[in-house]
């Protein structure tokens, strides 16, 4: 049983907590060996929109959903009233903007790095559109990823690609409106695999303040080596102020796309429990974009956003249990197995009963999972969506 002050605490962190859906990871989506279809996946962006918010209708924490331009407003800023007609219908809000500049052939050799000028400017007037695209929508942030790189020594110019990229990002950050931001992401392979433009937080770091003070750096957690401390990463972008989100996902080996928590549920631990100690020490909250980004090729995908959900509120918790107080006191004697146990007390917490009062107390559902089971909604998605998804073609070469 947990004591009333960390009942206290549960409730105190779940009433500040938000996080934002991917609309791909509710489509069919695979790997190069395949993609396994899903009768109810969604494929249009009402059917991602109504998916959405299902998934908040049964957490209540998933307020906005991502859009990745090109999958989801094809028709550009002439879909901007259509987008906010299924944020209506649906009640979540579209979030995060994503432009595309990988898909397309002229990206073959890069976007905003490509030594073609034509090719630099495409991507650059798609990412120009899609600021636009974000302050018709009410959206904040846009969100920048680039697989821009090399897969042979010597084939290109790192340096005139770096500085081609500082060209292209201070142009978006100069479009930006005063409540707008920009996520620069980072990922050190795939699909270059020799070398990528931004590779890691260094990097992205760099390139955001050479654009300017509304661009941060994004970590996605699927986008480190093995062996990297991506919560000392997150300290230090904390302390830079120029942590402004994250992709969470889970992996074993690159950047798998599972479920956030399925492998490593203590990592995520810790890079929460380092923006509370961020925010204890400065007082400060920190202005941070927490959004899952998943692909579900197995798993149910609307199960697979809850399951996701209910593991990142259970994990945040868990992290504002920490007794920062007397961690400090250990940290400054080294008292390194008590300092170490303020953690470990607070992640092997159990606080599922706690999330259910809170929920309870906001009406919601205690037993997400369930209450969409219960639903029929899956029943109906794959009743309307089967015929359509199961005839689609699917094969790599
Ligand atoms: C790249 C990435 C990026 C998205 C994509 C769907 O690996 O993490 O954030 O645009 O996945
Ligand atoms: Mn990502």
């Amino acid at each position: 049983m947990i004591s009333t002050s960390q009942t206290e605490a549960t409730f105190r962190a779940l009433d500040g907590f938000q996080i934002e859906l991917p609309s791909w990871g509710f489509a069919n989506t695979g790997t190069r060996f395949g993609k396994f279809l899903q009768p109810a996946a969604a494929t249009t962006l009402d059917e991602k929109f109504s998916d959405a918010g299902e998934v908040h209708r049964v957490t209540g924490v998933c307020p906005t959903v991502a859009l990745h331009v090109l999958w989801d407003t094809p028709n550009g800023s002439r879909s901007i009233g259509a987008v906010q007609e299924l944020s209506r219908k649906y009640g979540v809000r579209p979030g995060s903007i994503n432009p595309n500049v990988f898909q397309d052939q002229i990206y073959k050799y890069g976007s905003l790095g490509n030594p073609d000028p034509a090719a630099r400017k495409a991507a650059l007037d798609h990412i120009l559109e899609s600021v636009e695209i974000a302050q018709g929508l009410g959206s904040r942030d846009l969100s920048l990823w680039f697989a821009d790189g090399s897969n042979y020594p010597g084939t290109q110019n790192i340096r005139h690609r770096k500085a081609w990229f500082e060209e292209g990002l201070k142009e978006t950050h100069g479009r930006l409106a005063d409540t707008q931001r920009m996520l620069v992401e980072y990922k050190p392979f795939e699909p270059a695999f020799y070398h990528t433009d931004i590779a890691d937080w260094g990097m992205a770091l760099l390139m955001a303040r050479a654009a300017g003070p509304r661009a941060k750096v994004l970590v996605d957690t699927g986008h480190h080596y093995q062996a990297q401390n991506i919560e000392q990463i997150v300290a230090w972008l904390l302390a830079e102020d120029m942590l402004g989100g994250f992709h969470f996902n889970d992996r074993r080996y690159a950047d798998d796309d599972l479920t956030m928590g399925s492998i490593d549920p203590y990592q995520v631990f810790r890079i929460f429990h380092e923006i509370f100690a961020f925010e204890r020490e400065t007082g400060k909250r920190a202005d941070i974009a927490y959004m899952i980004d998943q692909s579900h090729n197995l798993k149910g995908k609307i199960e697979a956003m809850i399951q996701t959900v209910a593991t990142a509120e259970e994990l945040f918790v868990k992290a504002s249990l920490v007794d920062h107080e007397k961690l400090a006191w250990h940290q400054e004697r080294c008292e390194l197995v008590d300092a170490e146990t303020c953690l470990k007390d607070a992640f092997s917490t159990d606080v599922r009963g706690a999330i259910r009062e809170w929920a309870r107390s906001k009406g919601l559902p205690e037993d997400p999972m369930r209450a969409f089971r219960e639903s029929g909604y899956l029943e109906k998605a794959t009743q309307e969506r089967r015929e359509r998804n199961m005839s689609a073609i699917t094969s790599y070469a």
